[in-house]
């Protein structure tokens, strides 16, 4: 089992988007371990980003990500990372195929709606980060059926 960090960015949440991508992780069978609404302290988002601290974006970025609530949630199922970036799909909206939350629901790259960790080092990082007091510990009836 492995734990993904998955964030609906300003965009996502002001476009009401949160039921719509909380039931497609849902619906596919990951188990929800953590969830909490914020408005991102500067802080905090130049740490979640700090890789892209030299990138042309990365300002643009911080502003957007601090410019109102997000949805902060922990997932986990069997290889949630990848599981999640694909129900995510590519970062530009408008290169996403049908049947991603991007794809279906984004026309950008900037405000692309959603985030998801993109491998276990970061996840672990972010998961951290955005939960310091730590996630639920409990199990899914359901994954009885949805693994063999
Ligand atoms: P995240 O990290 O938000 O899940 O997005 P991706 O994994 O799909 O994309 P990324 O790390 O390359 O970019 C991080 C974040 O920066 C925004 N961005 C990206 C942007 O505003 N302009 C750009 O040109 C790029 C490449 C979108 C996502």
């Amino acid at each position: 089992m492995q734990t993904t960090y998955i964030m609906i960015k300003p965009d996502g949440v002001q476009r009401g988007l949160v039921g719509e991508i909380i039931t497609r992780f849902e619906n596919k069978g990951l188990r929800l371990v953590g969830l909490r609404q914020l408005i991102p302290s500067s802080k905090v988002a130049e740490e979640h980003y700090a890789i892209h601290k030299d990138r042309p974006f990365y300002s643009g970025l911080i502003k957007f990500i601090t410019s109102g609530p997000v949805v902060a949630m922990a997932w986990t199922g069997v290889e949630a990372i990848k599981v999640a970036r694909n129900i995510i799909g590519p970062t530009n909206g408008r290169e996403a195929s049908p049947g991603t939350i991007r794809g279906d629901l984004a026309m950008d790259i900037g405000h692309n709606i959603i985030h998801g960790s993109d491998g276990e080092e970061t996840a672990k990082f972010e998961l951290e980060l955005w939960f310091p007091n730590g996630l639920s510990e409990w199990r899914r009836d359901a994954e009885s059926q949805i693994y063999e």
